[in-house]
């Protein structure tokens, strides 16, 4: 096929790649339903994708992907750097020109027996100021397919680059070539040792090899839009974020934008499409995983989704949690790792629905219930299994989500999972506190993890630990610096903690559409509509400003959820400084500032 751009950088990686990897021809991806429907059609006959029951599941496929391959694996994912403390404690570090040697060789005729697919595609609406090009490299025609709904693959996004515009470059394989009349596996790729995700920061480039999973092999989400973009705005004064987008809109009609930055398994899919409790109160989506935001024109900070659907975790999903998400995979929809029931639908655990029997992710034959030779029960989805769906179906998609100028946030929302000592809500008292808050976000260590003997509490910075691609210390320094640029329109900080318990395990906050409430408190506040009361972590609501009509919670209850132990919160703040220790002396001043304040203040 003629290449479809005249442009000379591109024109040169692409040939460049053909040379190392020695596929058995390129092909230029348009984006088209007819290229989606054509590859589907051929992994259907591979065997490698399951039509499902079209009056069930309308132009949707199920795939399962091999067991060593099932989500990312951050031990195989580096930063390489020129130097190695520029990309600091959080990441793996490796020595770029050695790297590249050792990939070199695994690229060198990786492909063979394959297509190479080249896919231009855009992060955010294309032609949008906030928007970038990235052009992936793959061989792997699940990934392509998969980019149709997660990223805008277009023959517009050549046209917008031009003859001299700029992209990045993403080269993906599933490094497992064939020879000739060699059967392919159903789901091709490297063992865990050969597989590499590697960040070149310096050159703005990415080279994956050996993984066809996820944010392995999709390199437009984690790899791109968070990892080399979180590099890219420092230099360039804006922000890349492991953020959910929001508008809520208020009986009057005044909208608020909240972006919120939770760790995995905290909800950020639910809360991305809440359905509120609060009357006259509603949420649309704009996004469910990522926030790119600029300052505009007026000095406030303005944000888009740069992602065109949603990959979200299968089990949980269900009516009663998240039933925008279902509807959203209603159809056009690919499944990654679940059950195809006997009648040709998808089934997960947790979905809400009785599955009668099926196939498991393992390709075997299943049952609800079935035990494995030692009693325990074999789940029928990995717990990491995923749907790939279109945004656009989201029933609660806002409408400007879209608007290439974004839409101005109001409001930041951090949190993390912690069963005692965080209040369900407080708020900063100026913006870097909210620095320190989210910086300092924090959850207890999972069950496995106290196995380990790690009995410290887990810090993941703005959720964004294993997405940083730098220096996590520079990046709380970029923050910060942010918050200089916004001055009094910088937005207001958040820290909710949805998950405290009673002393004896019981949740004292009922989560979900009641969240609205917590959300509504915020804008209030934003709108100078409630006093807060000031306490030594921050300002909390005032009685009764937060409405718990309707809700089954006691005084006691609610005593509970909002209590500030000092004693318990200066432990915390003590582990934060063990924490923040290892970024020596990138951690920024204001940091040790906040946190001496807040000691002082916990007295
Ligand atoms: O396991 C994977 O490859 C996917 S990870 C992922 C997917 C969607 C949204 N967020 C994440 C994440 O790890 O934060
Ligand atoms: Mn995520």
């Amino acid at each position: 096929m003629n290449a479809p751009t005249k442009n000379k950088n591109l024109l040169n990686w692409v040939a460049e790649i053909e040379a190392m990897c020695t596929p058995n021809q390129v092909v230029w991806c348009d984006g088209s339903a007819k290229e989606y429907d054509r590859l589907m059609g051929e992994m259907v006959e591979s065997g490698m994708a399951i039509k499902l029951n079209e009056e069930k599941r309308p132009n949707s496929y199920a795939f399962n992907s091999d067991p060593s391959d099932v989500a990312r694996i951050e031990s195989r994912t580096y930063i390489a750097s020129v130097k190695e403390e520029d990309a600091g404690p959080t990441n793996n570090w490796t020595d770029p020109v050695e790297l590249k040697k050792t990939l070199t060789k695994l690229y060198t005729g990786c492909m063979k027996g394959r297509t190479m697919y080249v896919i231009p595609f855009s992060m955010g609406p294309i032609g949008s100021p906030m928007a970038k090009i990235g052009i992936e490299i793959s061989d792997s025609p699940y990934v392509v397919v998969n980019m149709h709904i997660m990223a805008r693959v277009s023959p517009k996004v050549l046209e917008v680059l031009g003859d001299e515009g700029e992209f990045i470059p993403c080269l993906h394989t599933v490094g497992s070539p064939l020879e000739p009349g060699q059967k392919d596996s159903r789901w091709p790729c490297a063992p865990i040792e050969e597989k590499y995700i590697v960040h070149f920061p310096e050159e703005n480039l990415i080279w994956s090899y050996g993984s066809g999973y996820g944010g392995n092999a999709l390199l437009g989400k984690k790899c791109f839009a968070l990892r080399i973009a979180s590099n890219m705005a420092r230099h360039e004064g804006w922000m890349a974020e492991h953020m959910l987008i929001l508008r809520f809109t208020n009986p009057e009609g005044k909208q608020f934008h909240i972006a919120a930055a939770f760790p995995s398994a905290c909800g950020k899919t639910n809360l991305a499409m809440l359905q509120s409790t609060v009357p006259g109160w509603k949420v649309e989506t704009i996004g469910d995983d990522i926030a790119w935001m600029k300052p505009g024109e007026d000095g406030r900070l303005y944000a888009i989704n740069p992602e065109a659907g949603f990959f979200g975790v299968a089990p949980g999903t269900a009516k009663s949690s998240n039933p925008m998400a279902l509807a959203s995979c209603r159809k056009d929809a690919i499944f990654t790792n679940v059950v195809v029931t006997d009648d040709g639908d998808v089934w997960w655990e947790d979905m809400g629905v009785e599955c009668k029997g099926g196939t498991d992710w393992h390709n075997n034959p299943w049952k609800s219930g079935m035990k494995d030779g030692e009693g325990n029960t074999i789940k029928g989805a990995h717990p990491n299994s995923r749907f790939t769906a279109r945004a656009a179906l989201c029933p609660v998609l806002c409408p400007d989500w879209e608007d290439p100028a974004g839409v101005p946030i109001d409001i930041f929302v951090f949190g993390g999972k912690r069963a005692n000592t965080i209040p369900l809500i407080h708020e900063a008292f100026n913006f870097e506190q909210g620095v320190y808050m989210g910086a300092t976000a924090s959850s207890e260590p999972t069950a496995a993890a106290l196995d380990l003997g790690n009995v410290s509490l887990r810090f993941d910075p703005f959720a964004m630990t294993p997405f940083i691609g730098y220096h996590a210390g520079d990046y709380m320094q970029h923050w910060f610096d942010m918050g200089e640029t916004l001055g009094d329109k910088a937005p207001r900080c958040f820290y909710v903690n949805w998950f405290r318990k009673t002393d004896d395990g019981k949740w004292l906050w009922p989560g979900y559409g009641e969240n609205s409430r917590v959300l509504k408190w915020m804008c209030d506040r934003v709108e100078g509509k409630v006093d807060a009361v000031e306490t030594p972590i921050g300002l909390m609501p005032k009685d009764g400003d937060l409405t718990l009509d309707g809700l089954d919670i006691s005084a006691e209850d609610w005593a509970e959820l909002m209590k500030v132990d000092t004693h318990l919160f200066k432990t915390t703040l003590s582990n934060a400084r063990e924490y923040l220790a290892k970024f020596g002396d990138k951690l920024p001043a204001k940091m040790v500032e906040q946190m001496d304040a807040l000691e002082a203040r916990l007295g």
